[in-house]
Formats: C-alpha cells, structure tokens, sequence
C-alpha cells in the first residue's frame, strides 16, 4: 500500500476533502434540506442508528417530533452559520433506546445531522471536566514564554486527552511548518520536535478547510469509509467542511501509517483568524476520544491561540523596543565619531548587534570591513558593486530572504548570504551598510538524527516525515529567515545617521586641503 512515486504536491491540493463523499463509520449521517427538513441523503450505515430508511422523509419522522423540532428552531433560518450548533444527548427510540450524542450544524441550504453512539459507560473513556479544563487554561497563563506555552499546551492536550503524543506545529509565513512542542509516551522512541516539514504536507485546502472547521478526530486509520447515497434527485454533492465525522483524504491517511500512527487529532491553532499552527495527537493503535474530551481539547487550543497572541505581541514589541535602544547607541557612537566604520564595528554595541545577523560589513568606495561570518571581503565589494548597478536610483534599501536566487554569484556564499539585508548611505551610492543571514537548513537544530523516524517498512517509504524533511530542505535552498519590514526602517535610519558622519568627514577634508 506505498506509494512508490512520490505524490505531486499540485495533485494534493486538487483533492476535493470537503466533499469525499463518506464518512468514518462510528457516526451516522444525515443530510436534510433546510427550507422542507426532508432527508436528501445519509450516510450508508443508517441502520446502525434508525430502523428505517430515512431518504425523502422529513427529519421529525426519522429523529421524533421534540428533536427535529430542536434541530428546525436552532438551525432552519436566520444566516447559515456554521458555527451555530446544536449539541444533545438523546436515546433514540428508534436505535432500539440507545443513547446518542447528536450534533446537528447548517450548512449552505442543508442541514447536516451526525448521531454518535454515545459511551455506554463514560469511565472507560478519559471524560474531561471543566475543572481539567480550567487548570490547563491557568497554566497556560502562567507560561510566559511561547515555547513553554507550546510545551504546556502539549503536555495539557496529551492528559486530556490520552493520546501517545501530542505536538505542537507551527506554520512558517511560507507554510512550511516545525513540530515546536512534543509531549509523548516516553516508550515510543520516535522523535518529531524540531523536525520541518514541506507546506505540501498539509496542502492549501486542508489548510482553507482547517481554518474554518476546529478539530480533525479519526478513531481507526484503517476504518472503511462510509459512503453518503443521496435522495434519486439529489445531485447536489453533501458538503462535510464541518461535519466531524468527514473522511479524511486517504493520501493523509496513508502518511499517518507511514509515521506509525493510528488513532489521531488536529486541533486548529487559529491566530488573529489566521492558522497559525495545529494541536496534533498520534496514537499508535486506535483511540477514541469521547465528545466532551474533544470539545475540551479544542477549548484548550483556544487558549492556546490566545495566549501565542499575547506572548507574540509582547514579544514583538521588547524586540523592537531592544532594537531602538541599540540603534540610539549606534546613532550616539556616530555623533561622536568621525569614522563611522569604527563607531559600526568597535566597542560593545556593533551592526552585529542588529537584527540577528550572523555577520555584517561596511563598505566605503572600495573598503570593506566585515563582522561574524560573512562571504570574503572582495565578494563583499562585488556584491556591493552590484547593488548600485542593478537598484532603481530611488532606492535606498534591499532586503531578500534569497538572495543566492537574485544574485548567483554569491549561491557559493549561502551558509553566510542566504539573506542580505543592505541599506545605502548617501545618495551617490558610496558607502553602504550590509547584515547577512545564513540559509535555513544550515541552521536548523535536529530534533535527533534526523534519520531516525523512518520506521522501517516494506517497499519504498514516501510519505515518511524522513523523505518530507529532504523535500524541506530541497524547497528551503537558499532561503534565510526573513528581514521584517520593521528592521529594514532601522537600517535605513541608521544609514540616515551614517551619512551625517560622511557629510562631516568630507568637510573636515575640505577645510584641510581648501
Ligand atoms: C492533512 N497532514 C494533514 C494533517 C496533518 C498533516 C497533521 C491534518 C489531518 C489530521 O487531522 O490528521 C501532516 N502530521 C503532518 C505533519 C506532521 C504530522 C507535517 O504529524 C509532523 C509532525 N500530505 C502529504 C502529501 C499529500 C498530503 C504529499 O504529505 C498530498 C499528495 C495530503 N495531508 C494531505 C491532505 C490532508 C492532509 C489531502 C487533508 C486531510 C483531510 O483533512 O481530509
């Protein structure tokens, strides 16, 4: 059941998982209009739930009078919003008095209905209470740093929920993503922290459908997919973007095999209404998690979320706030100095000092004096020399994250030029300062030999995280972090600074040879 070509990222996100046409077969489904209430389809096992057959028939007739008159108040007008549901625990006369859980949501012009055969007998399941909820909410509180907030977020989600391990995974601006926060059975060997993974793992509409819809639960990854059939008119496809019971993308589920994982969870990370990252659990053989215990999984997401937005924020602020404070260092240095390559790269407080460069350089006419770890000196001034042939005139700054890709000489250079981020200082282009960043996979901390999750299996493996880091890699050639819009205004305003210096200098020079 590998795959032995690897998948074309463009087929992954042309895989219509909204609407698969089946559900896991723990649930049964049933898909109403919304103006008449008839079913117009249902998922292929209604037996399990209902004793007849509920196509064409209107909901009250299928669930009882008190329900469908629920699920019609709750549901049939006002706007389809599919964050309006409707939760009940009901015993089903018509499933011989079982009881049920039943969440029933609008989607569009349909309303879908989902029966859960409730636990039979809560205590065999984790159940989680209020109480585990509010103490994994005041811890996350009380972490106050982003990378033990993710540690928590783990450890609180793993206990709730029960799962071998739980990760936290965030997404780069390029959605390429990190495991940040690892949380396991210490049985399993397996290590994902700090491994990377290709933006192709988690393709565009998994990631459009994630921001919409909360949380991913599959109980068995090798469940047989139940089919939806429709009403003989109906031809309308059910849309299951929020159904909790969809079935998942078959390419993913083949992936969980290869990483060794049965049961699972997604939890949607959602940031200032961004995805921002995922809450995921892995099991390695089945694992149910009871209704109140994902709600609670997902409350604790939420605060997750919440308190990334708090920690970010302040953690944006000390950092441009730390940056000022140099640059003003910086700026003093130079009002004091008639050599501002001595004031940029002497003393405590250097061009090092800024924006976590891993190596800096000054370049006057055609001296150079470089800091950290930089290309040589003569690569330095080409790169300089090509700067002020190849920018428009008005520019006074450039930043790339690739700058091997604009400028190939220097591809020799990108442990220390991944990224260059240069600001002129005066206008005829003579002096300039530079800070490089080096590319990231030559910065990447493993999480462990990197070649140790591949489980050894027959043919040849895919999809194992080992092959999606290469793929990381492969794609990432090149590329450094970023320089923020916020760092290339300081670098300008300190080339503002520097050009007073020069100003100066040239008519000190004057006056002594006038
Ligand atoms: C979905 N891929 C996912 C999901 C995760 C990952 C977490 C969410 C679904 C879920 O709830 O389980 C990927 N899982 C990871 C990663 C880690 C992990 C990166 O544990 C690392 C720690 N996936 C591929 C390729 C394709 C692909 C090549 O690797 C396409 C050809 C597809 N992944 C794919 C699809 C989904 C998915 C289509 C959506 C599944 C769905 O919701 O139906």
């Amino acid at each position: 059941r590998v795959r032995a070509e690897p998948v074309d990222p463009r087929l992954c996100e042309q895989e219509p998982i909204h609407v698969p046409g089946a559900i896991q077969p723990h649930a049964v489904l049933l898909a109403a209009d919304a103006a008449s209430l008839a079913v117009v389809a249902c998922s292929a096992n209604v037996r399990d739930a209902l004793d007849r057959d509920p196509l064409g028939r209107p909901l009250d007739a299928v669930l009882g009078g008190a329900l469908a008159g629920e699920i019609r108040d709750a549901l049939a007008d006002g706007p389809a919003d599919p964050g309006r549901m409707l939760r009940r625990r009901v015993v089903l006369p018509a499933a011989g008095g079982m009881p049920f859980e039943v969440v029933a949501h609008r989607n569009g012009g349909r309303i879908l209905v989902e029966l859960e055969l409730a636990p039979s007998d809560p205590d065999d399941f984790r159940t989680a209470s209020p109480r585990d909820v509010e103490i994994a909410v005041a811890r996350l509180r009380g972490a106050d740093t982003l990378e033990a907030a993710a540690a928590v977020a783990a450890r609180e989600t793993r206990a709730l929920t029960g799962f071998d391990c739980v990760l936290v995974y965030r997404f780069d601006a390029d959605w390429n993503g990190a495991a940040i926060a690892e949380d396991k059975d210490p049985a399993w060997t397996r290590e994902l922290l700090g491994l990377h993974f290709p933006a192709s793992d988690i393709p565009a509409q998994a990631r459009a459908l994630y921001t919409r819809a909360k949380s991913r639960f599959v109980i068995d990854r090798d469940y047989v997919p139940v089919p939806l059939v429709a009403a003989p008119a109906d031809t309308v496809p059910v849309d299951l973007t929020f159904a909790q019971a969809r079935s998942l993308s078959p390419i993913h589920l083949e992936y969980q095999r290869n990483l060794g994982v049965n049961g699972s969870m997604s939890v949607s990370i959602l940031v200032g209404g961004a995805l921002w990252g995922l809450m995921i659990g892995h099991h390695r053989t089945p694992h149910y998690v009871p209704p109140e215990t994902r709600s609670a999984a997902t409350v604790v997401a939420d605060a997750f979320a919440m308190r990334v937005h708090e920690l970010e924020g302040v953690r944006l602020w000390r950092e441009q706030q730390e940056h000022l404070a140099i640059e003003s260092e910086l700026v003093r240095a130079l009002a004091r100095s008639d050599d501002f390559v001595g004031a940029l790269t002497t003393g405590p407080r250097t061009l090092l000092s800024l924006f976590g460069a891993t190596g800096a350089a000054t370049v006057s006419a055609q001296a150079v004096r470089v800091l950290g770890t930089t290309p040589p000196a003569e690569a330095v001034l080409a790169i300089a020399e090509w700067l002020r042939a190849t920018l428009p005139p008005e520019r006074t700054s450039y930043a790339t994250a690739e700058f091997s890709a604009a400028h190939p000489p220097s591809a020799p250079y990108g442990d220390c030029a991944g990224g260059l981020l240069a600001a002129f200082v005066d206008a005829d282009r003579r002096n300039l300062l530079l800070w490089f960043r080096p590319e990231v996979p030559s910065t990447v901390t493993w999480g462990g030999d990197p070649r140790k999750p591949v489980l050894a299996g027959s043919g040849p493996a895919v999809l194992l995280p080992r092959r999606s880091f290469e793929r990381w890699v492969e794609e990432r050639r090149g590329v450094s972090e970023p320089f923020a819009p916020w760092q290339v205004a300081i670098a300008e305003a300190l080339a503002q600074a520097v050009e007073g210096v020069v100003l100066r200098q040239r008519r000190k020079i004057a006056e002594l040879t006038g």
